[in-house]
């Protein structure tokens, strides 16, 4: 189906298939969205609120925050820049991907009708020459201040003006799949062959100042074949650390180039470092160029900066980017929770990153990290009615007298509104992580219910899954080949199934578990030997072969490396992919004042009415209370609810724990945040 498209599509633009050689490519590859149906419990409501709600909801801000207008204003080469920020453009590109995707899962005539009247906007907003950035097309005698007088002449800095190209190409390539139409895909092209044409060896350089044009290259290379697509994406990837105007030695994080990834050449960066957004979704296009190019150069590269971020600069929920000055990572194992910044937007970066380092090694490792970003710090992004969003996700709201902290409310917009845009298009594009293939391995990465048809020996295999997942172990796998026929099934077991709370030492299990995962073929107890993270069933499958995975949910503690201050002598506490936090509302109005000791027995219990269904634990813990006059404290045991982190926040405004003390030692009695925060740079 794919290179039928591709064919069909590449010979209506006029290229040869000469130019579809490709030499490299990942090793495996990813099962796309387009053909994989849900069924799901968990997932599919989300979906169905991202369409029904989160979308239409995003439109609506588009157009009433004069987004839209921008592009009527371009259009008309008159009036005033009508919004903040020189990349609100992206918002409507980024709603439109959302929709796109969606309409695959759901056809909607009427949204298909607005998008295209909204795409022609766009369309009328595009320059001849295909440049399209309204915040100086309005009025290019006057454009935005971090535009710069020239085209380009920012875009190192602030402009964004190959932000908003990156955008675009993603959007646009995902309507085009869902949908079939050129009519968006030609902007996208139109204005890819001007920066193809501006940029490159013997052109213009630079360093793009917010990465993500170089992976929507790649996209529209995937798509149309181009190779300058291609070779300008590896271009403006070799472009960085090559700006002579940096003080290295300057410990500001701008003045030095860190905050842009612009410090050192690709090849020689170790760490993930400078703005979370930018940083991951520079290691994306690092990923799909080192693929691509066989660059195993820069494959060292970005191996090294993923090792580097799971095992020093990540939350034990997901969230990346621990610093609010500059929404950046932080040095090693800087993980502080008062003050923990965690930019929804950083933990969509992280899901492509991380889809893209599987598809590179097929480890499974990856796909634990992105399942632990995808329940946890991703989705509490959003609030549960679809429509009210955290910009960042904090990890610890705790009230006293003295420091009283301000608790963050969720928003239905932003002034830079970034985040709920991106998760917009992440939700209805979950399906493309759920399998992958690579001829006669076929992966389940995600246990997420619903069925997949794949070629695996020329032949027609139905998967089906049908689980509870997240709240039970219990995974049913239903194969169905057209006739019998060989294949490796590779079933992803969990890290956090196999006593790995992490892949890595920053985050392990506080005790270990005798409890082991089963698998059963056709009722059949199996031995089965794990590779790479998967259990590998090979066998020449017949049809309605069931597979029947048992992973043990238990309630387990997870203790942070020591490293990490902030989590000393403290304990999260996990059940399957699950982090949980403790909210003031199921806790007699705080949580800061709860001990977990080692041996506390929690209690799981699925509560269909509580946050739209959750497993909720309880458990008898110690907890300080301080006496009326505030003068002396004891301990008093009390039941402690805890709840899934995505979820809080839902109820309103109060305290929340990730990190609780086994010890009444370990209590902070006084914390002061200290957050600052600059949005938009
Ligand atoms: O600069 C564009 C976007 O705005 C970034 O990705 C977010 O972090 C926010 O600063
Ligand atoms: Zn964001």
């Amino acid at each position: 189906m794919k290179s039928t498209l591709l064919t069909a599509f590449t010979l209506t633009l006029g290229l040869s298939t000469a130019a579809l050689a490709q030499h490299s490519d990942y090793p495996i590859q990813a099962v796309s969205f387009t053909k994989v149906k849900l069924t799901d419990n968990f997932w599919l409501p989300r979906l169905k609120t991202n369409t029904d709600v989160t979308i239409p909801a995003s439109f609506q801000r588009c157009q009433a925050t004069n987004r839209v207008k921008n592009f009527e204003m371009a259009a008309a080469k008159k009036g005033k820049f009508a919004t903040t920020f020189p990349f609100d453009d992206t918002d409507i590109y980024k709603t439109i991907e959302g929709a796109s995707y969606s309409m695959s899962l759901y056809p909607d005539e009427k949204l298909g009708a607005y998008v295209d009247a909204l795409i022609a906007k766009v369309a009328a907003a595009q320059e001849p020459d295909g440049y399209l950035y309204t915040a100086r097309t309005i009025d290019p005698a006057h454009p935005h201040a971090w535009a710069g007088k020239e085209r380009w002449e920012k875009e190192r800095e602030l402009s964004h003006e190959l932000y908003n190209s990156g955008h675009l190409y993603e959007a646009a390539v995902a309507h085009y799949q869902a949908t079939g139409k050129k009519n968006f895909l030609n902007i996208a092209l139109k204005n890819a062959d001007l920066v193809c044409s501006v940029f490159g060896p013997g052109k213009r350089s630079v360093a793009p100042g917010h990465e993500i044009v170089e992976m929507g290259l790649v996209k529209l290379y995937r798509v149309t074949g181009k190779p300058e697509y291609l070779s300008t994406a590896k271009f403006f990837l070799q472009q960085r650390g090559t700006y002579k105007g940096y003080d290295p030695k300057s410990p500001d994080v701008w003045k030095n180039g860190s905050y842009w990834q612009d410090d050192k050449s690709v090849y020689d960066q170790r760490e993930a470092i400078g703005h979370a957004v930018r940083a991951e979704y520079l290691y994306s296009a690092m990923a799909d160029v080192a693929a691509l190019t066989d660059d195993k150069r820069m494959l060292a590269s970005v191996d090294s900066i993923w090792e580097n971020m799971v095992s020093k600069k990540f939350y034990v929920t997901g969230g990346t980017g621990a610093v609010p000055g500059g929404e950046r990572f932080g040095k090693n194992y800087e993980l502080p929770n008062t003050t923990a910044y965690n930019e929804t937007c950083a933990s969509v970066a992280d899901v492509y990153w991380n889809q893209r380092m599987f598809l590179l090694h097929g480890q499974s490792k990856y796909i634990d990290v992105m399942e632990k970003v995808l329940y946890n710090g991703l989705i509490s992004g959003v609030g549960l009615d679809g429509k009210s969003f955290f910009y960042s996700n904090a990890m610890q709201i705790k009230n006293s007298a003295s420091f009283p902290q301000t608790e963050p409310a969720r928003a239905g917009w932003f002034d830079c509104s970034c985040c709920p845009t991106n998760l917009a298009r992440l939700f209805p594009s979950l399906p493309g992580y759920v399998y992958a293939q690579r001829s006669n391995d076929v992966f389940v990465n995600l246990f997420v219910s619903g069925s997949t048809e794949l070629l695996v020996n020329k032949k027609k295999v139905q998967l089906t899954q049908q689980n509870n997942y997240p709240w039970d172990g219990g995974l049913k796998f239903t194969v169905n080949p057209a006739s019998a026929t060989n294949f490796n099934l590779r079933v992803r077991i969990p890290g956090w199934a196999r006593g790995q709370a992490m892949p890595s030492d920053l985050y392990t299990f506080a005790a270990p578990s005798e409890k082991t995962v089963t698998i059963r073929i056709n009722g059949k107890p199996q031995q089965y030997s794990v590779q790479d993270g998967y259990a590998v069933l090979t066998r020449k499958w017949q049809k309605n072969d069931v597979v029947d995975v048992e992973l043990p949910m238990e309630v387990r503690q997870v203790v942070a490396n020591p490293l990490v201050r902030d989590d000393l002598g403290k304990v999260a506490i996990q059940r399957g992919p699950i982090v949980y936090c403790a909210e003031w509302t199921d806790n007699s109005g705080k949580t800061s004042n709860l001990i977990v000791p080692s041996n506390t027995a929690f209690t799981a219990a699925y509560k269909p009415d509580v946050l739209n269904g959750v497993m909720e634990l309880t458990a008898k813990v110690p907890a300080i209370k301080v006496d009326a006059a505030s003068n002396s404290v004891s301990t008093v045991s009390q039941t402690m609810t805890a709840i899934p982190y995505y979820a809080w926040a839902n109820r309103g405004k109060g305290e929340m724990t990730v990190w609780f003390p086994r010890q009444v030692l370990d209590i902070d009695l006084i914390t002061q945040p200290t957050a600052e925060v600059t949005v938009g740079k």
